[in-house]
C-alpha cells in the first residue's frame, strides 16, 4: 500500500498521508513521494486547488522516530540535511503553490506534521484534532516553519510556551488563537474540505496565486513595499481572463465562470 495517496478529480489534487499504523509519520521515502506529488500538483494546469489530509486517527506525527534511534558512540543523523532535502522543500512547495492549499486536519498533527498542516492556506480541523509541537520532548526545536508561523499566528508569549511545553493544543483553542481557519465535527470534515476545495477550484486561480504572494510577503515588508507589491500583482491580475470575466459577470448580473487563466 502506498504511503501517500494522490488523486486528481474535478480540478482538485488530493494528497492523503496514508501510514495510519504509525500515525502517518514520515519516512524519507514517504517525504520524497509527498514532494513529488506537490510538484505535480503545482505544475499541472488542470489542478486549481490542492487538499492535504491523512487517513486514520492522525493527520501526521512528523518524522518517523523509528528511523532516528542512535546508539551511544554512533554518528548522529544530520537533521539539518533532512530538513534541507525533504521538509523545507515540502513547506516551500505548499507556501509557493500557485493555487490554494486546503488542509483537512483529521486528527493529531505533531512535530513537522503540525507545521505542515499549519502551512496550508486554509486549515480546517476536525473537532478531535490536536496540534502538538512535540519537538522539545525529544530535544529539538519546532521546524518546518514552526518558529516562523507560530509567533505570527499566536504571538510570542504563546508561541514560546507551546514550543517549550510541547502540550497538545486542541482544535478549538487553535482556532480561537488564530492558528487555523475553522473547526468542524469529525464526520463533517471530508465534505467541508471537499466543498471548500471545489469552490476554490472554480475560482480565479491566478488571482488566488497573487493573494498568496501578497499575504506571505507581508510580514517581511514595510508598508510602502507592500503597496508596491500590491500594485505589481494587481497589474498582473488585471490582465487575466478571470478579471475580464468577473467584471462582465458582475455587470450582466450572472455568476462568473472563471477559467483559471
Ligand atoms: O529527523 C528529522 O529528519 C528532522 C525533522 C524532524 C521533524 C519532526 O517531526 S521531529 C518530531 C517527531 N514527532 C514526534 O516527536 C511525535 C511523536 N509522537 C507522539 O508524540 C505521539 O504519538 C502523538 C502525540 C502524535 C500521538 O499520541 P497517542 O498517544 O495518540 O499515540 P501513540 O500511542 O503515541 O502512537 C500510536 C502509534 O504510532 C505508536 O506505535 P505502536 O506502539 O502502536 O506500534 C507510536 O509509536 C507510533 N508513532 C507515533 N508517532 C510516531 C510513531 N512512530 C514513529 N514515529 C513517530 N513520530
Amino acid at each position: 500500500m502506498t504511503d501517500v495517496l494522490f488523486r486528481i478529480e474535478s480540478g482538485v489534487a488530493t494528497l492523503t498521508l496514508n501510514r495510519p499504523g504509525k500515525l502517518n509519520a514520515f519516512t524519507a521515502e514517504m517525504l520524497d513521494v509527498f514532494n513529488i506529488h506537490l510538484h505535480e500538483a503545482a505544475i499541472d494546469e488542470a489542478v486549481r486547488a490542492v487538499v492535504l489530509t491523512g487517513t486514520g486517527r492522525a493527520f501526521c506525527a512528523g518524522q518517523d522516530l523509528g528511523d532516528r534511534s542512535v546508539r551511544a558512540g554512533d554518528e548522529p543523523p544530520d537533521l539539518g540535511e533532512s530538513l534541507e532535502k525533504r521538509y523545507n522543500p515540502a513547506i516551500r512547495a505548499i507556501r509557493s503553490m500557485p493555487k490554494p492549499v486546503v488542509v483537512g486536519v483529521n486528527g493529531v498533527a505533531a512535530g513537522a506534521g503540525a507545521n505542515i498542516a499549519l502551512s496550508g492556506d486554509i486549515v480546517v480541523a476536525a473537532r478531535s484534532a490536536k496540534f502538538v509541537q512535540a519537538f522539545a520532548r525529544i530535544g529539538l526545536i519546532p521546524d518546518s516553519g514552526g518558529t516562523y508561523l507560530l509567533p505570527r499566528f499566536v504571538g510570542l508569549p504563546r508561541a514560546m510556551a507551546v514550543a517549550m511545553l510541547a502540550e497538545p493544543i486542541d482544535a478549538e483553542t487553535a482556532q480561537e488563537w488564530g492558528m487555523i481557519w475553522s473547526v468542524v465535527d469529525d464526520d463533517e470534515l471530508p465534505d467541508v474540505v471537499a466543498g471548500l476545495a471545489s469552490e476554490l477550484a472554480a475560482g480565479p486561480t491566478r488571482g488566488f496565486a497573487a493573494i498568496k504572494k501578497a499575504m506571505y510577503a507581508s510580514p517581511g515588508n514595510t508598508f510602502d513595499e507592500q503597496l508596491d507589491l500590491e500594485r505589481d500583482l494587481q497589474r498582473e491580475a488585471g490582465r487575466s481572463d478571470d478579471y475580464r470575466e468577473g467584471v462582465a459577470a458582475f455587470l450582466e448580473k450572472r455568476p462568473p465562470k472563471f477559467s483559471g487563466r
